[in-house]
């Protein structure tokens, strides 16, 4: 358990994604400098979050400049990405600051959540909520799109492509049974294969709209921290409805409604475990009228540390 109590007052660093190589549109690599252009850290200010840019993180080639297809010729921009990604998250939280990281396509999570258990020394010992519309659950061999950002659940539990299984440390970072994905509506059937073969607990869209967000919440943050002593949050902007939040990568009909999901994320920051967080998938050029760069802002205002 990680000693840390509500009135938590740790600031926040904040860690821009700037990569789209993860995916078949590269429009997200403009994600996190939009949020920044914004005065993001003035607008979290104004809701009592304290926060600070440490770092905007930026492949060696932009990926709408190179423009390679999909699969193994992008690893070599992806794996260094993730590995200073993953520095730099491993740096903030050894400073005793809350990461979060904004991005930028969804393979960052391999580099977000692998630098959080480098930090907290909490390899299979760290409870993980997967907020997507889809389970990214593929290993190169089942993917149709060879597109990495539809891989890193597989790669934190330790399968597929070993580049990324292994980020930082040999092996899986985290146990299935400390996994949970809520929003889920859109998947091949070999993702849903290995995810039931694993026994991960999964909450599909149907049923959070049914039983309601601040239900499922509830049961999620009670499952992902029965034998961890931290977890962390991954919120992949296309888990919403695209009426609501059409700036994403991969937008899917219908989905989770902002009203019904923000009032309730103060569950996860009163947390004690509560120990990372990153949200993903912002698209700016599909973005209307701000939509979803106001939703990051609702979104990060409810779930951060607060002074
Ligand atoms: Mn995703």
């Amino acid at each position: 358990m990680q000693a840390m109590k509500k009135d938590d007052k740790r600031r926040t660093g904040l860690v821009g994604s700037a990569s789209g190589w993860g995916a078949q549109v590269h429009e997200t690599e403009a994600g996190p400098m939009v949020l920044q252009e914004r005065n993001l850290t003035d607008v979290l200010h104004s809701s009592h979050v304290s926060s600070y840019w440490t770092a905007m993180i930026h492949p060696d080639e932009k990926a709408s400049e190179l423009d390679l297809p999909p699969g193994v010729e992008t690893l070599p921009f992806i794996v260094p990405h993730l590995e200073k990604l993953a520095d730099s998250i491993d740096d903030l939280m050894k400073k005793g600051e809350f990461p979060c990281a904004l991005g930028g396509d969804h393979v960052m999570a391999v580099g977000t959540f692998s630098g959080a258990i480098k930090a907290l020394n909490a390899q299979k010992n760290f409870g993980l909520i997967w907020v997507d519309a889809h389970m990214d659950s593929h290993i190169p061999e089942t993917s149709p799109s060879n597109a990495y950002h539809g891989m890193p659940v597989a790669s934190l539990l330790g399968h597929g492509e070993p580049q990324l299984a292994n980020l930082c440390q040999q092996g899986p970072k985290i146990r299935p049974q400390d996994l949970v994905l809520i929003g889920i509506r859109s998947f091949e059937p070999e993702e849903e294969a290995l995810l039931q073969k694993l026994n991960v607990k999964i909450f599909y869209c149907d049923e959070v709209n049914e039983r309601g967000f601040e239900t499922v919440i509830q049961e999620a943050l009670e499952h992902v921290t029965r034998h961890t002593k931290a977890f962390g949050v991954s919120i992949d902007l296309d888990a919403f409805d695209p009426k609501f939040a059409p700036g994403v990568g991969s937008p899917e009909v219908d989905g989770m409604l902002p009203t019904e999901t923000t009032p309730h994320l103060h569950y996860v920051r009163e947390h004690p475990q509560f120990s990372a967080l990153e949200i993903t998938e912002f698209n700016p050029n599909r973005d209307r009228d701000d939509l979803t760069a106001l939703l990051v802002e609702d979104i990060l205002k409810e779930i951060l540390p607060k002074r």
